[in-house]
């Protein structure tokens, strides 16, 4: 059985259980704290270049790294990636902006605001992440009011990877109320077959 090796407040790590649940792919789940200060389990060390999660295990125990790169392998020859080289390089674009523009900074604030608690020391950063995020925020509305989905006329891992911290972005400071076209769209996630909440 695949083992995922994951926290269950990380937006990262549940790409990766939201496009297993759509696959109806049954999976092992190893929690991981991922607090400061916090240790990493030696075999998740051994395995993962950065100690970080989500780290997946395939059936015969190869393991696999970085979020949407576990999506893409997850989700080829699936509905969720496209054959055809031009669309699925748009869907794939998509995971790239996530994980450059969007990620970093709406993640992150959510990380320090409401996981952690303790956003004292990064005043300036939360300025910076705000100011970010509101961007990449902005970026989808604008991609949204003429398209359904990102990439793609249907479903796929673009709007995986990208619901996964954008729907929780409230919790890092931002008024998701000022990007309705996203809100319509976090709705047509949420009716897609196999969906799950995170946790
Ligand atoms: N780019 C990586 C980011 C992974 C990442 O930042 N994981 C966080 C949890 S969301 C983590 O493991 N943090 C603990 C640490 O950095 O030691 C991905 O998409 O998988």
């Amino acid at each position: 059985m695949l083992k995922l090796f994951e926290n269950p407040a990380s937006g990262n790590c549940y790409k990766v259980r939201l496009l297993l649940h759509h696959l109806g792919r049954p999976l092992e789940r190893v929690f991981v704290d991922v607090t400061p200060g916090s240790t990493r389990p030696a075999d998740l060390l051994a395995l993962s270049p950065t100690g970080r999660v989500p780290l997946l295990l395939l059936d015969d125990g190869t393991p696999l790294t970085e979020s949407n790169a576990i999506l893409n392998y997850l989700a080829s020859g699936t509905a969720y990636l496209p054959d055809e080289a031009l669309e699925r390089s748009r869907v794939l674009a998509w995971t790239y902006f996530e994980q450059n523009l969007h990620e970093p900074h709406i993640a992150t604030r959510r990380y320090w605001v409401s996981l952690v608690e303790d956003s004292s020391p990064r005043a300036n950063q939360l300025d910076f992440w705000l100011e970010n995020g509101k961007r990449a925020l902005a970026t989808m509305q604008k991609e949204l009011e003429t398209n359904a989905f990102f990439g793609s006329d249907h479903y796929t891992i673009a709007d995986i990877a990208l619901f996964a911290y954008t729907h929780v972005a409230d919790e890092g400071g931002f008024d998701l109320g000022d990007y309705p076209a996203i809100g319509e769209w976090m709705n047509r996630v949420r009716e897609q077959p196999g969906f799950v909440p995170m946790g």
